[in-house]
This record gives C-alpha cells, structure tokens and sequence, in this order.
C-alpha cells in the first residue's frame, strides 16, 4: 500500500513535470507568459492527474491532443472513407475531433443530399447501373486527394464504391460531391488511385463479371467469359471532372484485382495492382463445390499485376483499343503481347500493395504470410529487358522470375495487410492477426547508427484487428510523419456497450519518436472507416466558407440561371400543371412565403440563399413531400415534386439560424382540383 502510494505521488509528480514543462515550451513558443500558464495549472493539474490516477504517458498524450477551445490547433485532417455508410468522414488531428462528413453515395438529410435537391439526384443518376433502378447507398473504401507530382495538392478528393463500381470526386473548394461515374463493364470497384499528376483516377474491379455488365454467362464458364478491368478515368484537373469520353481500360484476367497503387518518381508511369483468387475459384457450397475462402486460398502465389499504363496510353492512342460498354478498351491480349501486363509472383492472397515514397520499392502483403515481400522497381526493368520470364499464365501474361525482382521479405507478424510510410525511412504495416502496428526500416543508409535496413524495429499493439492503417502523406512521394492512425475493426471491449452493433475503433499513433506511442482513441460509431488519408490542414486554407456569388450552383460550380437576388421572388405558372417558383432565404424568412396551388401540379421550386455571411445556411422541409433541402450562403438549389394530394402543408428552415428561425417558415396551400374545376 505505501510502496503503491509512493509510485503513484512519483508519476503524479513527473506527470506534472511534464505539464509544467510543455506549457512552458509551448507558451513561451507562443509567446505569452509562460510563468502565468505554469502556474495556473501547477496544483490543479497534480489533482486531476492524482484523481484520474493518470500515468505521465497518459498526460504527455492529454497535453498533445487536447485542443485549445477557439485555436486552430489540429495540423492535419484525416480523410476517412465511411465504408458501406457511403460517406467520407473529416477528423482533425491530432484532437481527433470530427470536423465533418460529407454525403457522397447516400443520403444525407443535413446536406440536403439526396432529400429532394436536384443537383445530387442527377450527379446520383449518372452512377446507376441501370437508369430505373436508383442505388441510394455505397460502399466507399479509399479516399484518395489529388496528387501533384506525386504529393497531395489539396484540390479534389476521390473514391470507388466497392459495391457498385462507381467512383466519385469531391471538390475541396466547398467540400461537396461534385460527380459520381458508373464506370463501364465493371460491377465492383475497389482500389482506387490517382497517377502522379491526377491525369487519371485509376480503379480496378474486384469481382470479375462477364462483359459489359447485364450480360449473362453461366459461372460454369468462368475463366472464359469472366473478366476484371483496370479503368483509367480521364480528370480534367481544371474543371475538376473525370471525362469519360477520354477514359480507358486494360481488360484483365478473372483474378480479384483488389487494391492497386501507382508508381511515383523514378517508377512513373507504371502501376500495381495485388490480385487473389488466381485459382479462379468460383464458390459454389450448395453445388458440392468449397467455400470461396477455401477455393481461393489453394494456390502458395498469387499474383501482383504490374503495368505500364504510359505503354497502355500510347497503344489506345493509337487505337489498338476496342469499343466495349461505351468506353475505349485494351483487350487482355493486346496488353499482354505488347509489353503493357505482367505478372509477379506473390505470397498467398495478398491485400495490398504500396509504393515507397521514392518510387523504387512495391510492397506486398500475403495476408496468410507473415511477410512483406519487397520487389525492386529496378531489378523488374532488368528483368523485363532481359525477359527474364518463368512462363506466362493460362491467359498468357508473362510471369517475371519472383528471384529476379524480389528485393527482400521482411519478417512483420500475423495477417499483415497495409503498409505506409513516414519521413525517416520507415514502414509501417498493419498486422490483422496479431492486431499489432509492425515498424520496419526500409532499405538505404540508416539515420541510426546501427541500424539494419529492411528489419522489424517494434510491433506496437492495437485494440483489435487493424484493417488499413494511414501515416500522414503515407501513401503520396512526400511522408510527413508524426502521425499515423490505425483503423480497427473490432473494438469489442474497448468502449461502453451502446447495443450489438459496435464503433469501430480508431486509434492516434505517434510516429515522431523511436517508439510508436498510442496518443488517442476514436471509436467511430458513423460508418467503418476503411482507409484514409491525411494531409496538413493548411493545405485547405482555401476553402469557400461561403459561395463566391449570389445564385451559385456548386453542382456546374457557376452562376445558376434560376439563381435570384432579393426583390426578383416571384411564381410563375408555366402551363396548366407546371409552377415554377423562384424564392430567396434571408434570416429569417422566406421569400414566398405563403405558395398556393392545385392538387396535380408540378412545382419546380429554385432557392437562392442570398446571404452573404459565413456559417448562415438555411434549410427547407417540405412536409409530406420528402423534401428537405439545406443551402448555403449564396447558393441556388432546385426541387421538383408532385403535388399529389390537396391540403395544407407547412415548410420550414432546418438550420437553427437565428432567433427567429422558429419562424421561419412558409405555407403550400393545395386546392382540391375538382372543386376548382367550373370556377375559373
Ligand atoms: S480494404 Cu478494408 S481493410 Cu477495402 Cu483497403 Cu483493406
Ligand atoms: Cu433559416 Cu432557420
């Protein structure tokens, strides 16, 4: 018992130490007083830290993630993918607060995303995969934001729908989706990735299927009619949209093409995709056949693609492509003879491939392996010019001799998946198994003395079961490091019981010091965050907090022609059925305010928000309409519904916005057609 006090009244007073010292360091960095700070916070903090029983690593990760109310303290954003929510979620680092989500493939009422605004129903639309059957949700894996010669720039934010092969992108001027693409001849996507100068949003299909999509061809004959692509969309980096007209694809063999990663500096122009299921297992349990994870996990290797896009480029340049579903393809067997497709031999179903930041290495991970196999970029050009080749596959792709491409296989843990990478020449590789984060040191000259290259340096236990994990620019060609998250899948124990469906479980891991040193926990309880990325903040210091005019349409990102200002309200009756409704929103009322029509019309409704101040978005919600719209300073948005049946019905705006907000709010009156009818 004294023994325990002392150690407790001995943490307690180095965790004050620590207190006392980082404030010092940091106000007087900051410049203000520093005695003031000090001793402010002396005694009152030995009681918090003594009551709370906090150990000094416990206040050191208190101290550097706690953020000043009203400061600007987080110096990164963490782009998370909100998984099968369909959404992207913005958490700020290090505080771990979440800043925002932002609606792409769902609804999302708040952003008036998908609840009656026409904008996102036709940016919706263009995703089906059939024109009379709406998706309304998605499942959204790896938020990728634009590169510039391979580093973030800050300008767009892409991701693939695993669920229905579709991507979209997202302007980060204002934060909003802008497109979101069907992408031809493909049920599934799931890796996603920019090339180096975003030229082309890259994804390739998860499930194989047979080609275009809606053709039918017995699973029987798998191998022969079942295909995967990898799709080059065409983004236009000034208009910030993929252009389908100018996109291509690589057919590819029926393998699973899960996660792909781009070459970057000296490997430019090339790209790498990890693929299972080489063993074309097709499932089948109910057919004597085994279970899909049996099926798949027969084979020791698969194979991780390896592909010269540059080459693939110039070939559909030169039109050795052919028309399929509507988008310029490059058939398997082209890509095959004419130097663009290559096989490597990896490791049993790897999940995962990445590139180091200097271009030169690809690592894969066999998730039944407990390795990360290391290939050299240039010992795979060697080998290519020298063909050194084991033999092609069944569909005749040359397989590169794994010997003569493989740099080193690095020894992590059980189950490992992802790697990233930091600023001082490390990895760092999610361990699904061991629910570890494993840090390895790449090869080169060590900053250590001492150090060997491409050896485990620590394993640092999660809380369970990483999936992705992201260091900040970790998968770009510039790390910034300090910080890497670890998204877990199960959190199980971790946090109180709030019923059977749990959050899944983020962790904060400092990866500035030698040892990795968990600073904060984040159970997430809005989506499964799959992957991220994660940029410094002032990257986007740009953003609009308001739109640059009056009458603005954040779809088309001009001026909108149905956009008004204050004093042109007005309804117009466009024919029998049809009214056409021009209204503004000022704090704090509607401009109409009372509108009045007849049972069976068509109202098309255009709302401008005219206000000019920042953080004035104003809503709409129609009652019994399914209408709610939410619209920002300066922005025009448009509805259009039915007005089936007769009666009374209020709207009001959703955004608490002043104190008259309860009062603002608007009348549709519907007058019964029939006892209209006679009367005019
Ligand atoms: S996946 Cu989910 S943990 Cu879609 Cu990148 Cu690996
Ligand atoms: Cu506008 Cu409340």
């Amino acid at each position: 018992m004294e023994k325990r006090r002392l150690v407790q009244t001995g943490f307690a007073l180095i965790a004050v130490a620590i207190v006392i010292g980082a404030f010092i360091i940091r106000s007087s960095r900051r410049g203000d007083e520093p005695s003031t700070a000090a001793l402010a916070l002396g005694p009152q903090a030995d009681g918090v830290i003594k009551e709370r029983q906090l150990n000094p690593e416990e206040v050191e990760a208190a101290l550097r993630t706690y953020p000043r109310p009203g400061k600007y303290d987080d110096e990164f954003f963490a782009f998370l993918s909100g998984g099968h929510a369909g959404t992207v979620v913005v958490v700020g680092l290090p505080s771990m607060r979440i800043l925002k989500q932002i609606a792409v493939y769902s609804q999302d009422a708040w952003q008036g995303w998908l609840t009656g605004s026409k904008e996102s129903e036709e940016i919706a639309k263009e995703g089906y995969f059939y024109k009379d059957m709406p998706l309304d949700w998605g499942d959204l894996h790896h938020p990728k934001l634009s590169l510039t010669n391979g580093e973030y720039d800050g300008k767009y934010l892409a991701c693939a729908d695993k669920a229905a092969g579709r991507l979209a992108i997202i302007d980060l001027r204002d934060w909003k989706t802008k497109q979101i693409v069907k992408t031809p001849n493909t049920v599934s996507d799931h890796g996603n990735y920019w090339t180096p100068n975003s030229e082309y949003f890259v994804t390739s299909t998860f499930f194989p299927a047979p080609q275009p999509y809606g053709t039918f061809e017995p699973i029987e004959q798998y191998a022969e009619k079942y295909r995967g692509t990898i799709t080059f969309h065409a983004f236009d980096t000034n208009a910030g949209r993929i252009r389908l007209e100018d996109s291509w694809q690589i057919e590819l063999p029926p393998y699973f093409q899960d996660l792909i990663s781009a070459g970057k500096k000296v490997s430019t122009g090339w790209m790498f995709t990890n693929s299972l299921n080489t063993e074309m297992a097709t499932g089948g349990t109910l057919e004597g056949k085994p279970a899909m994870e049996t099926g798949a996990s027969k084979n020791e290797m698969d194979f991780v693609h390896v592909i010269n896009w540059k080459k693939a480029e110039e070939l559909v340049k030169a039109g050795k492509t052919e028309n399929v579903g509507g988008i310029r393809q490059l058939k398997l067997k082209t890509a095959a003879s004419e130097g663009v497709l290559f096989f490597i031999p990896v490791s049993k179903s790897p999940h995962g491939v990445d590139v180091t930041p200097d271009g030169k290495y690809i690592c894969a991970a066999g998730k039944l392996d407990p390795h990360v196999t290391v290939y050299s970029f240039e010992k795979i050009q060697k080998a290519l010019a020298e063909k050194n080749f084991e033999s092609n596959d069944r569909f005749g792709v040359p397989i590169l001799k794994y010997d003569a491409v493989r740099e080193e296989y690095v020894e992590v843990g059980l189950g490992p998946l992802h790697t990233e990478f930091d600023d001082k020449g490390y990895a760092y590789t999610s361990l699904f198994l061991d629910s570890a984060v494993a840090k390895w040191s790449l090869g080169g000259p060590r900053q250590k003395p001492g150090e060997e290259p491409w050896k485990l340096q620590q394993k640092l236990s999660v809380h369970y079961n990483i999936g992705h994990l992201t260091a900040a620019g970790g998968d770009s060609a510039k790390p910034y490091g300090k910080y890497l998250l670890s998204l877990n899948k199960w959190s199980v124990d971790r946090h109180p019981a709030v019923g059977p469906l749990h959050p899944q479980n983020l962790q904060l891991i400092d990866i500035s010091g030698d040892k990795m040193k968990i600073l904060y926990e984040l159970p997430i309880g809005i989506g499964e965050p799959h992957a991220s990325n994660i940029a410094p903040a002032s990257l986007f210091k740009g953003a609009w907090t308001t739109y640059p005019e009056v009458g603005f349409d954040p779809r088309t990102m001009k001026k909108d022609p149905y956009g008004i200002n204050i004093g042109q309200e007005r309804v117009v009756r466009e024919d029998e059925h049809t009214v056409r409704v021009f209204m503004t929103q000022v704090r704090s009322q509607f401009r109409p305010d009372i509108l009045r029509v007849r049972q069976g019309d068509h109202v098309i409704l255009h709302v401008t928000n005219v206000e000019r101040a920042r953080d004035a978005t104003h809503g709409l919600a129609l009652h019994g309409h399914n209408v709610n719209l939410s619209i920002d300073p300066g922005q025009t948005t448009t509805v259009e519904f039915d007005v089936k049946h007769p009666g009374v019905y209020p709207w009001y705006c959703t955004e608490f916005c002043s104190a008259l907000h309860m009062e603002m709010t608007g009348w549709m009156l519907v007058e019964p057609r029939d006892e209209r009818s006679g009367r005019k």
